[in-house]
């Protein structure tokens, strides 16, 4: 250490929040995390994480160096030779097999790395394969589907304004513990907790009494997966008592045949399936219709299930036919700094598209270019044309992270070559041939293009990396560029405009784009040099950011022509009513065995990766299996004892943990543990392996209207060890 303590702001990449932070630096070490009062979005807000971006930094076990499998052994090699072997591997299989034999998965982190946002889309069109999958299929698909035939665009995200609702539901949402999703809101207890201090209403619908249940006014028990149904009852009320579109009226076709479909569904009727009395459901109903506003809001408990298309569609018909869709206080939309929805100069995320190809082995249709994360292992593993040989995965630990995650560890092994962009060696990555490490976040810069997309307030926020780069280090950007470089060199020669236009691109470095970007956008200098407005030079003066205020409406501005009004009732969300009918004919569903499985999050988690830090390890094991008593008591099931839970595709073992938090027939394991997989190496995270939950959840359980993984109501046995 030099002594010579300096201090940076930046913000914290780990979640959706987007927290400011004061971070204090001393020569090429981390001394401090703290929150950033000044940050004009967060005002000091953290959670535990924010300390841990320093662990990732000085963690012993992350890569600093491109590696090479040899046998079970790892040998550090040069980028250029690792350059040169992943393109002559990816080159030589699709000379070979077509395009489509490489496959791709983008995961997570990607959403909170704008390098590999704008540098990613020309890696994967010059890859050229429509084998491109990613966690959103795991994840919000069905909002992204609801967003695509309703508003006209994939990425137009519907934002709970929650600083101005007077009524909010949240529908399989945990804010509390995630700290919000497709909602970036710092210090969302605290917004939350406004709501009630003036005179509104929280309420949460969840199988479990999660911690954000818990802070609310009311907490109500819903069945995993019948959301749509109570859904449906809602709008029954609220169609019933008289509609209320407000100055969108005039921008909205399929209203009459919305209400028309609600008739069927009377509270009645579906709290025998929903297990919400209709008693609940029709003061509910009364109290959103009444709230001077009021917004609902699913994520991804209303999102990975059976119906959670249906879900995301009700939603934003409950949110519109009480008024309350793009109207503060109700479900809203971010002007961003940076227009995403636009292309700009080449870069720039598309409207989306549906149905363009289908999987080869089970037919299900491309959403946004990409086929369902669920089909992976199957198109790898299944003979004939077009089958996938080799992988590149790109921040993501699909293993651990999407269903079958057991058959998708023995499809890996099976494969002839395998890339993996990531910094440390985990239950996905230990199968790869090569792996590539970028930057650990800290000491790249930062600026969240995706997340402004979906926040509660519209801001801006840059990030200088903290630390120089050192010889031999790269960035994600820059190792997805070389790669598109000599991918297009390899093919098409050094002098062919292929090459020399990726080398262009290259060149530009991720920074410009989103200069252009914030002089493009709505709050931009323009491209006069010293005009009003921001610019990247500007925001580099601000290091607690630029707040732009409050969501503002957009609609009917920001329907796209080519897409037409608002739709209430898309054809295609309709028609698969059907299959909502099919499946609850039998009006109640089973509440004995087989118990209902659902997922969890945990604060000092995130998703798979953040396990290789005692910091946030320490404390009560987090990988249970919560029960209720009821369950427990008849199953013979004790606290900390531990039981066996089957499901169709594989078994795990776990401690049960016996709460009257879970609803009676329901049981809860959290995703993203399992770290006790050969080939690991994650010393923390290996003391604290638990079990993956995707070990249990089963690649033919989806939602296939949007193909998105069904985690939610997958139907387990629970015996405790011992018992057969
Ligand atoms: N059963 C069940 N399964 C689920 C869920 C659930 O609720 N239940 N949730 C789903 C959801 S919402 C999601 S988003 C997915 C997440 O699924 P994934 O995205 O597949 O998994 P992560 O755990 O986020 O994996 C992140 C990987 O990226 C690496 N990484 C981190 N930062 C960087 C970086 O800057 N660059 C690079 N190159 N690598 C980086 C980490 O080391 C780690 O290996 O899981 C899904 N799976
Ligand atoms: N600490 C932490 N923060 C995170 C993450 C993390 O892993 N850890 N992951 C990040 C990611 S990638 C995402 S996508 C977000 C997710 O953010 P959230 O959606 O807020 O996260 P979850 O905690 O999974 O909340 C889902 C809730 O749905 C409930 N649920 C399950 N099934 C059903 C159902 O059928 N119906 C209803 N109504 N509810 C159901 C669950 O009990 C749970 O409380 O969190 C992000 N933030
Ligand atoms: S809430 Fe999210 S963004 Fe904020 S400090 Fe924690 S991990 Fe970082
Ligand atoms: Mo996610």
């Amino acid at each position: 250490m030099s002594g010579n303590t300096t201090t940076h702001y930046r913000t914290c990449n780990l979640c959706e929040a987007i927290c400011g932070l004061e971070i204090e630096v001393d020569g090429d070490q981390v001394t401090s995390i703290r929150g950033d009062e000044r940050d004009v979005f967060s005002h000091g807000h953290i959670c535990p994480k924010a300390t841990a971006l320093k662990d990732i930094y000085d963690d012993p076990d992350r890569l600093k160096q491109p590696v090479r499998r040899v046998g079970d052994r790892w040998e550090p090699i040069s980028w250029d030779e690792a350059f040169d072997e992943t393109i002559d591997r990816i080159h030589e299989i699709q000379e070979k097999h077509g395009r489509n034999a490489v496959g791709l998965y983008f995961g997570n982190p990607n959403a909170h790395n704008f390098g590999t946002l704008v540098y990613g889309p020309a890696f994967f069109r010059a890859l050229g394969t429509k084998n491109r999958f990613s966690a959103s299929s795991c994840d919000q698909w069905p909002l992204m589907l609801a967003s695509y035939f309703m508003f006209g665009h994939q990425l137009r995200f519907p934002i709970p304004d929650v600083d101005r609702t007077d009524y909010m539901m949240l529908i399989g949402a945990n804010p509390i513990a995630s700290n919000g999703s497709l909602m970036s809101a710092p210090g969302i207890k605290k917004r939350l907790e406004a709501i009630q201090k003036r005179g509104g209403k929280v309420v949460v619908v969840d199988p479990r009494r999660s911690e954000t249940a818990r802070i609310a006014d009311e907490h109500v028990f819903i069945t995993p997966g019948t959301d749509a149904l109570f859904l449906l009852g809602l709008l029954h009320e609220v169609t019933a008592a008289g509609v209320n579109l407000g100055r969108l009226a005039e921008h909205t076709k399929n209203v009459d045949r919305m209400i028309e479909i609600a008739k069927s569904y009377p509270p009645e009727q579906t709290a025998a399936v929903t297990g919400v009395p209709a008693e609940t459901a029709k003061r509910l109903a009364r109290e959103f219709r009444e709230a001077p506003k009021a917004v609902a809001y699913g994520r991804v408990g209303a999102c990975t299930q059976e119906f959670g298309g249906q879900c995301m569609w009700l939603i934003n018909a409950l949110n519109a036919l009480t008024g309350n869709l793009d109207e503060p206080g109700g479900s809203m939309f971010a002007t961003p700094a940076i227009d995403t929805l636009k292309k700009i100069g080449g870069f720039g995320l598309g409207r989306g598209s549906y149905g363009r190809w289908r999987s080869r082995v089970r037919g299900l249709p491309e959403f946004g270019g990409e086929l369902p994360s669920s089909v992976m292992a199957e198109e790898i593993l299944t003979e004939g044309e077009g089958q996938i040989r080799a992988m590149v995965t790109l921040a993501g630990n699909p293993i651990l992270s999407t269903p079958n995650g057991g058959q998708l560890d023995r499809a890996f092994e099976s494969l002839d070559f395998i890339l993996a962009i990531d910094f440390f060696i985990n239950e996905t990555s230990r199968h790869a041939d090569i792996i590539l490490p970028p930057l650990s976040p800290i000491q790249r810069s930062h600026y969240d293009l995706a997340l402004y997309l979906v926040a509660v307030r519209n801001s801006a926020n840059y990030s200088p990396p903290l630390f120089e780069l050192k010889k031999g280090e790269l960035d994600d950007w820059q190792i997805l560029s070389e790669l598109t470089c000599r991918l297009a060199g390899k093919r098409h020669g050094k002098l062919s405009k292929e090459y020399l236009s990726a080398r262009a691109i290259q060149k530009a470095g991720p920074e410009r784009v989103l200069d252009l970007g914030l002089r493009l956008g709505p709050y931009g200098q323009r491209l006069k040099p010293f005009g009003p407005g921001v610019s990247l030079a500007k925001l580099k003066k601000q290091p607690h950011g630029v707040d732009f205020g409050p969501l503002q409406p957009t609609l009917p501005d920001t329907l796209p022509e080519e897409h037409g009004p608002i739709d209430i009732a898309p054809d295609l969300f309709v028609e698969d009513l059907d299959r909502l009918h099919a499946r609850f004919a039998s009006k109640a569903t089973d509440r004995g065995d087989p118990l209902l499985l659902i997922g969890r999050r945990h604060l000092r988690s995130n998703n798979s990766w953040m396990h290789n830090t005692s910091r946030l390890m320490k404390g009560k094991p987090r990988c249970t299996l919560m029960i209720s008593s009821t369950d427990a008591e008849r199953l013979g099931v004790k606290s900390g004892a531990m039981v066996t839970v089957r499901s169709r595709v594989g078994q795990v073992t776990a401690p049960a943990e016996v709460t009257d938090d879970m609803m009676a027939g329901v049981v809860s394991l959290p995703h993203g543990f399992g770290h006790d997989r050969d080939g690991v190496q994650l010393r923390i995270a290996s003391n604290y392996p638990g079990v993956s939950v995707n070990d249990l959840t089963d690649d033919q359980a989806i939602d296939p209207l949007t193909g998105n993984a069904a985690f939610s109501g997958q139907r387990v046995t629970v015996t405790p060890v011992g018992m057969v």
